[in-house]
Order: structure tokens, then sequence, then C-alpha cells
């Protein structure tokens, strides 16, 4: 009997146990100081770190929405400095201007994590680890697309007129996709740059800076490369409101994006995108995958690129070659689309 008793307090000590709580002592306390909330992309980016980086998983995440504002960001670090976080996580709203506040969270012995996009500093050591997208690698696959897809469709020799509706400028998103799309204009001779404007990754925006376009080049525009899935889904609205058509005919407008978030994959199956090129949000595991090598004293790599893929409306172009590298496209159909986790 008093065994069985024993057995029995052990078994319900052992299940108090398990409900137990975890005190905030023993969270591991994340601050994130998050861009904002321009896009589609940046809603299942927050999501996905909140998802991540939640009580159940032994962290205390403070998650700031910066609003676009730098030196909101610089001021959520400082505060996350302040509050000597455990890990300092920064998805860079410009490249530019981060030395000083990265040094003083270095000297306060507070691991940054860089995330999406990257950041320019004078001395790589100011941060701890790096991961997110090669946005350039992302602008040459879209622009070799566009290059093979005009010459399967009899327009390799056509003189062809592109207006690119940037993202945040200074972002290296914006960066990187702009030069991607300025290159290949270099390089293809009978491609025009009709204009470049920032659609601040916004659909609101990218709908006004598509409105003034076409009324400033009027007939012109064979090509639309907006920088993120927002700015084609405001851009397709200025140009079906001014009476035109987005499309694969050669009398349409062609829609190139970037992010195939799943509402841009559905443009794609209905032809008013073209092409998709992919940019993976999901980054909160491959942070969680970083904090945890460091908590075990290990060094994690510097700088992880993710894997991105293309996707397109048609099958003309099977696969496209970008940095010596062979990138399949894939067609968009309802699978494809179910498939897509955000
Ligand atoms: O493409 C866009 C977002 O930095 C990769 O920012 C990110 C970009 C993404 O607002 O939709």
């Amino acid at each position: 009997m008093k065994k069985k008793l024993a057995v029995m307090a052990l078994a319900a000590a052992t299940l108090s146990m398990m409900a137990m709580p975890v005190y905030a002592d023993d969270l591991v306390t994340v601050g994130y100081a998050q861009v904002g909330h321009e896009s589609d992309w940046r809603t299942a980016n927050t999501q996905n770190y909140q998802d991540v980086f939640s009580e159940e998983n032994g962290y205390s995440l403070d998650l700031v929405d910066c609003d676009n504002d730098n030196a909101a960001q610089l001021e959520a670090v400082r505060t996350f400095i302040s509050k000597d976080m455990d890990y300092i996580v920064i998805a860079p709203i410009q490249s530019a201007g981060w030395d000083t506040v990265l040094q003083e969270a270095q000297d306060a012995g507070i691991p940054v994590i860089i995330v999406d996009r990257m950041v320019k500093v004078s001395d790589d050591s100011l941060y701890t680890a790096w991961v997110g997208s090669n946005f350039e690698l992302e602008g040459k696959k879209a622009a070799a697309w566009l290059k093979a897809y005009l010459e399967k469709t009899g327009r390799g020799d056509e003189e062809i007129n592109i207006v690119d509706i940037q993202g945040t400028i200074g972002a290296s998103a914006q960066i990187g996709r702009t030069k991607g799309l300025e290159d290949a204009c270099k390089e293809n001779k009978n491609w025009n740059l009709l204009a470049k404007e920032t659609g601040e990754f916004t659909q609101s925006k990218g709908q006004e800076v598509m409105e003034s376009l076409l009324k400033k080049h009027k007939d012109d525009i064979d090509v639309v490369y907006c920088e993120n899935d927002n700015e084609a889904f405001g851009a397709i609205d200025a140009i079906t409101a001014a009476g035109k058509t987005v499309g694969t005919g050669k009398d349409d407008i062609l829609v190139m994006s970037f992010d195939s978030t799943k509402t841009g994959l559905t443009d794609v199956k209905d032809g008013k995108i073209i092409l998709d090129t992919e940019c993976n949000p999901l980054h909160g595991p491959r942070v969680e995958e970083i904090i945890k090598a460091l908590e075990n004293g290990e060094t994690p790599e510097k700088q992880q690129y993710v894997d991105e893929e293309i996707f397109a409306a048609v099958k003309d172009v099977e696969s496209v070659n970008a940095d010596g590298k062979d990138y399949d496209v894939t067609v968009v159909n309802d699978k494809v689309i179910k498939g897509r986790a955000y």
C-alpha cells in the first residue's frame, strides 16, 4: 500500500512538473526589429516569428513593427540593448547606417542576427550571422526568364519598353532586384528602361506609381517589373482602370513580380502576373537554429542564403541560367497554390 502511494505521489509530482509554466526567467529573450507591415510577405514573416518564438517554445519575443522608419528601427534596437535581451534580430529597412548601433550591441555583449535584407557595414564582425535572400540573383533570374520568353515568342529583337516599380529605396531587396534588371537592360540593347520609381513595396504606392507612369508613357509600356507582389497588385489595378490589359499576349502589359505569396501565385495562375520570382519569408526556424547553435556554444554559419524558385504563368521557358546555375521554372496550377505555406 505504502509503495503504491509513493508511486502515485511520484506520478502526481511528475505530472505537475510537466504542467508547470516556464518562468519568465527561463525564457530566452529575443528582440526583433521588424521592417513594418507593408506587404503580404512581411505579414507572413511576422507570423512565422510569432509561431516559432512562442513562450511554449521557451522564448519571450519582443517584436517591434518599425513602420518603415529608420530612426524608429535604430531606437528599437537601442531599447533591446537597454533591456539586455539575450539576442537581437534585425530585418534592416535600409542597408546603410548600422555601424554605430551594431557596435553598441557588441559592446553590450548581445549577439545580433541580421535577417531577410542585408546591412552594409565596415566590419562584418559587427553582426553574428545573417540569413536571407540573394536579391540580385532574384533579379538576374527574372531578367533571364524575360529574355528567354521574348525569344521564344518571336520578340527577341523587338524594342521592349520596361518600367521598374522599385521597392523601398536603399533596402538591399530593392538594390539587388533593381541591379538585376539594370544590368540586363545594358546587355540587351533592345530593352529600354523607360522609368524607375519606388512603390515602397506597398499596393497603394504601386498603384499610384503605375497610374502616373501610364499617363506619362501612354501606350509605350511593354513590361512592368514590380519589385514585390503587393506593388504588382496595385499596378494591375492601375493598368485595368486605364482600360489596358495585363496578360501573356503581345498587346498585353507583361507584369513581373517577386515574393510568390499565395495571392501572387493566384494572379500567376490567372495569367495576370506572368512571372513571380520567389522570395521566402519563413526565416523563423532558421533564426532559431542559429540561436540554438549559439546557446550550445557553437559558431553558426556567418551567412546563409535561402533557396528560391521561379513561378510562371506560361510554359514557354522551362529553365533559366543565372550566375552559371540552372533554375527550373514551375508553371503555376491549383496544386502549386494549395501547397503554399503563405
Ligand atoms: O519582397 C517585400 C517586403 O525584404 C524581401 O520586403 C523583403 C521584401 C519583400 O516588403 O514584399
